[in-house]
């Protein structure tokens, strides 16, 4: 006997990242995961006799849980000031040399406590998780010492076991040179290198490990050299590769073979190939496209054309795009960018869990995989990249337990 059955649901199964719709579907769990799925005329007996609980879904729809595949959503103030200096003429670049940027929330971050940090974090998962979010990656990268990214990655685990959603954790310690570095680049990368990581590897803290590749952070040598230690380590590697200038980003997250090369607004179609050889997805993040009102668009066309999969992402952080709506990003990537509403469904869910190394237990319907989905009030599955600061969710499930009264925002 199954523990949950969910009847007479329109399915989005999101198999191969295609909608992969089943009419008059049905879905079942047992023990968090999914047992059965399919039409409901093909179930094997009678709904009550097959399942403890079952679910009327009254003919609407039912996705895999929603993925945001890249935030920065643990850090403590904001930078609204800065934004109101780039409406007054100031780059995004310009602020960073000039001690703003990353810097100013590394301030802050620091000097937060732990229950502080969570609170803020907490309050951000919440509205992710009222649309539908069951799986989130968390990034450090505004502590750059030691006790300030193990700070961060604890409170992301933290926020993530006592809340009803999966949080993956990665090491972002070459984010930015932390002033106290400022002329000692060497250093800083010894320390990220020999000491932070192997701490954060040691205690089981991060998932993944991450580095900003630009000409405002770290160059591909120096990045290079971070993740032949991750690898040292046993973990994998994604990157933010391509966001400002073509840096080569995109290739050597290829030759590392990382999970995701990430933003890639100047990558080459070089790099792009050498992505499809590697199996490395490429993280669309529209929100911080819109917010540093950038030109280039990231090469889509490309990606189509030598098949690499595309996820989309917040990139919820207090810089660059200060976006707490996966529902909204995935508008942006339609039309910022011109996936097409299917694609950007995709990129939140099968291509989503691709991007954290997931594929093959999240972000799609099919038997084995967790029961984590989202139940929307919408009549296609397209209506969900469409509606702008709606939100159509109507019931979200964790490992096939229906979120309750305090945990449904929605
Ligand atoms: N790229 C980004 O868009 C963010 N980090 C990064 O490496 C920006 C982070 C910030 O401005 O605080
Ligand atoms: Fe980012």
């Amino acid at each position: 006997m199954w523990d949950a059955l969910w009847t007479n649901a329109r399915l989005a199964t999101m198999r191969g990242g295609r909608y992969g719709v089943v009419e008059r579907g049905a879905i079942a769990a047992s023990g968090g995961r999914i047992a059965w799925v399919g039409g409901a005329a093909d179930l094997p007996g009678e709904p009550a006799k097959l399942a403890r609980e079952i679910h009327e879904c009254g003919g609407r729809w039912l996705t895999p849980g929603l993925v945001d595949c890249h935030t920065h959503l643990v850090h403590a103030g904001n930078r609204a000031r800065e934004f109101e200096q780039r409406l007054e003429g100031a780059s995004y670049e310009e602020i960073a040399r000039a001690g703003g940027g990353i810097v100013a929330t590394v301030r802050a971050t620091r000097a937060a406590s732990e229950v502080e940090l969570a609170a803020l974090a907490g309050k951000r998962l919440a509205r992710l998780v009222a649309e539908g979010v069951t799986t989130v990656e968390v990034k450090s990268g505004y502590g750059l010492d030691v006790a300030a990214e193990t700070k961060m990655l604890r409170v992301a685990r933290l926020v993530g076991a006592t809340a009803a959603i999966e949080v993956r954790t990665t090491f972002l310690g070459a984010h930015a040179l932390p002033p106290e570095f400022r002329d000692r680049r060497e250093a800083y990368l010894d320390l990220v290198c020999e000491t932070m990581l192997p701490a954060v590897a040691g205690a089981g803290l991060a998932d993944a490990v991450d580095a900003f590749c630009e000409r405002i952070a770290f160059t591909p040598e120096e990045t290079a050299r971070v993740f032949e230690r991750a690898r040292a380590l046993g973990l994998p590697v994604k990157l933010h590769a391509d966001q400002l200038s073509d840096c080569g980003g995109a290739a050597l997250a290829a030759r590392f073979g990382a999970l995701s090369a990430d933003h890639l607004e100047y990558a080459s179609e070089e790099g792009i190939r050498a992505m499809a050889r590697a199996g490395t997805v490429a993280v669309l993040l529209p929100g911080a496209f819109y917010f540093l009102r950038e030109r280039q668009l990231p090469p889509v066309g490309l990606l189509r054309e030598h098949g690499v999969p595309m996820a989309v992402a917040t990139d919820l952080n207090p810089g660059s795009s200060p976006l707490e709506s996966i529902l909204l990003a995935m508008n942006m990537a339609c039309t910022l960018f011109r996936l097409t509403p299917e694609e950007a469904l995709a990129g939140v869910t099968a291509h989503g869990a691709r991007a954290l190394g997931l594929a093959a237990s999240h972000g799609t319907l099919e038997v084995g995989k967790v029961a984590d989905f989202a139940l929307w009030d919408v009549e296609t599955p397209g209506e969900l990249a469409y509606r702008m600061g709606a939100n159509p969710l109507v019931a979200r499930v964790f490992r096939g337990v229906p979120d309750g009264p305090s945990q449904s925002l929605a």
